[in-house]
């Protein structure tokens, strides 16, 4: 059995973390990530047949039994990742309908998976079927797009041309938009379920007032997704509070759609 320590997928998951931490999106315990994993990949470092525990997640979700996912720990601190990979991840599989979950690896200090489990594995069920290529479901707190909820209209499409109009390739980086959750009590089964809702239509859904949940195929593409969108959101708290002398046009835009093959979110642009 080879040392899960070196496997591609958990040394990515550490420098995930790690750089998540560094640019300041997961203060304490903020924020969380799943990461869908293959039985083939998971068999090469861990005996699959060896449940340490079992672990009730107050869900269903049938879809996903016999799933493997790498995810964040509980209270775990994404800072503190790096040190004791085996105290804040853990290695799960799903069964009987997705209402518990067999720990195969980690929350070594008798911990387990994010309080937000239902908003990451019900929108893996949306997204899987929409892109089966889809692996990622992250979850942060990225200063700038929370801070956008605070004095921006939480309308989608308004919320949306707003960021695609900040930086030149964010309609390239996310034609689908951002979906807007208003303020909603986490770690709940409602929040996953209205999570999971607005996922159906986009890989980009904020939760107003706390942070911002991504969905990718990899590690690295479901960071850039949600860097671009937070730095578009720095620009505009840099220049909201100013008179706009120029803006990106809609014209623009459909140049960027035809130059790149993309397709912004339809009604999106006029
Ligand atoms: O637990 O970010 O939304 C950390 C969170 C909850
Ligand atoms: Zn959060």
């Amino acid at each position: 059995m080879k040392n899960i320590l070196e496997a591609p997928f958990m040394v990515e998951m550490i420098r995930t973390t790690t750089n998540m931490y560094d640019h300041g999106w997961d203060e304490r315990n903020g924020g969380n990530i799943s990461l869908m994993l293959e039985e083939r990949e998971v068999s090469e470092y861990l005996d699959i047949g060896n449940v340490l525990r079992t672990i009730p997640t107050g869900f269903t979700a049938p879809e996903l039994d016999g799933k493997y996912f790498l995810v964040t720990g509980t209270g775990r601190y994404f800072k503190n990742v790096q040190y004791k990979p085996d105290a804040n991840l853990g290695v799960v599989r799903l069964k009987e309908q997705g209402q518990q979950a067999d720990l195969l690896w980690g929350y070594s200090e008798d911990g387990q998976f994010t309080s937000e489990f239902p908003a990451h594995m019900m929108s893996h069920v949306v997204r899987m079927k929409i892109d089966p290529a889809n692996r990622v479901i992250m979850h942060c707190h990225p200063a700038n797009l929370l801070a956008m909820t605070f004095v921006h209209t939480l309308d989608e499409r308004e919320f949306t041309r707003t960021l695609w109009q900040m930086c030149t390739e964010c309609v390239v980086v996310f034609p689908d938009g951002v979906n807007v959750l208003p303020w909603m009590l986490c770690g709940t089964n409602e929040i996953g379920e209205a999570t999971a809702e607005k996922m159906q239509t986009a890989r980009l859904v904020v939760w107003s007032l706390h942070g911002i949940y991504g969905a990718g195929k990899d590690l690295d593409e479901t960071f850039g997704l949600i860097e671009t969108a937070e730095k578009a959101a720095e620009i505009y708290m840099k220049i909201a509070h100013l008179p706009r002398v120029n803006t990106i046009t809609d014209e623009q835009m459909h140049q960027l759609e035809k130059r790149f093959g993309i397709k912004a979110r339809e009604g999106y642009l006029d």
